[in-house]
């Protein structure tokens, strides 16, 4: 006896109810689904960076150089082609503190990063405020600014699901057991404007988990920062940092959430030759274990690392390949 009837019978009725349908339907288009659309708001989720279903997530994008000097290389040109043409989920907006950045001007810095905020939004990406100390060294020095700067931040942005607040790009000079405490004075500062967003804590040594004070992630990993929804951040130069750092990053990943909020292909010093065999077995340790990222840095400075050739900035063209260095081929190949 045949089934078939009874089956053309029952797609008589779901078929115009589009319940069901040929398995060849036209897909939605890729590019109509932005990476913030796709995955909402972020939340740590033991020590993966989750998306709002509570899936891990990597995301891979750039970081600007410091706004002092080379906001003409974010505007909307080049965040069209990043989001477009690199296709990239993230930007890390890169507001020096010191050295002619926030300090000189918190008014102008702070609607300066809220209008990046806004534009980096528009395109679909994720945004990582970074708050980018580095000389002096310890983050106690800039504290007292910081919960000014983020309090606002956090207070203008409260409906954004896109966003990350990196505290302290990169503590030196100071022990883990300080740095932890500068977060967690600054972290319920933040917490009570925005409960959601996820902080992002530098590490010991320049963010390099203690390695580069000859120390390793297990101060971090014995005793983490007092907060939820928190990450460490480790950042690597291929050039300069070894197996050493690489295997420490490794140990670290599978006992503690970690973002790798830069990075360069060359040495630490953002210049000389790029070293990408070494690069391309840190980014396989980041797929491997779904560590997301953001490469230093989408301008046109003299530097290997800057990913475009200088005078690039601002009119472009910042589509591929005419105006990247090396650098920046590999980095987009990687992102895309
Ligand atoms: C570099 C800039 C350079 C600037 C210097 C000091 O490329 O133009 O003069 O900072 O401000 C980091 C830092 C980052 C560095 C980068 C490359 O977070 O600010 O940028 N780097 O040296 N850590 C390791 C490398």
């Amino acid at each position: 006896m045949s089934r078939r009837p009874v089956l053309l019978a029952i797609l008589a009725v779901l078929v115009p109810l589009g319940l069901v349908g040929p398995a060849t339907a036209a897909p939605t288009p890729a590019a109509a689904v932005t990476p913030s659309q796709a995955n909402g708001q972020l939340r740590v989720c033991g020590v993966k960076l989750c998306n709002s279903r509570r899936a891990a997530v990597q995301l891979r994008g750039m970081s600007t150089h410091g706004l002092q000097w080379y906001s003409q290389c974010v505007n909307d040109a080049s965040l069209d082609a990043l989001a477009g043409d690199w296709g990239a989920d993230i930007m890390r907006i890169s507001m020096y503190v010191q050295e002619g950045g926030y300090e000189t001007d918190p008014a102008g810095y702070t609607d300066r990063v809220s209008s990046i905020i806004d534009k980096v939004t528009a395109r679909g990406m994720y945004a990582i405020v970074d708050w980018h100390m580095l000389d002096p060294g310890d983050p106690y020095y800039n504290l007292s600014r910081a919960k000014t700067f983020f309090t606002e931040i956090a207070r203008r942005h409260n409906a954004n699901t896109n966003l990350l607040y990196e505290i302290a790009n990169e503590p030196s000079g100071v022990s883990w057991s300080r740095i932890k405490s500068y977060a967690e004075e600054l972290i319920p500062v933040i917490r009570a404007v925005d409960p959601e967003t996820p902080i992002l804590v530098g590490t010991r040594a320049w963010s390099s988990l203690g390695v580069s004070d000859g120390a390793n992630e297990s101060e971090v990993v014995n005793n983490p920062v007092n907060a939820a929804n928190i990450m460490y951040t480790f950042h690597f130069y291929a050039a300069s940092h070894r197996d050493e750092y690489l295997n420490a990053l490794s140990r670290a990943a599978d006992r503690i959430p970690m973002f790798v909020t830069e990075f360069g292909t060359q040495e630490y010093t953002g210049d000389g030759p790029n070293d990408f065999a070494m690069a391309q077995r840190y980014l396989d340790l980041l797929a491997r274990k779904q560590i997301s990222w953001t490469n230093w840095n989408y301008s046109d400075d003299l530097r290997t690392g800057a990913v475009f050739e200088e005078g690039t900035c601002p009119n472009g063209p910042f589509t591929t390949p005419a105006r990247l260095k090396p650098s920046g081929e590999w980095v987009r190949d990687h992102i895309r």
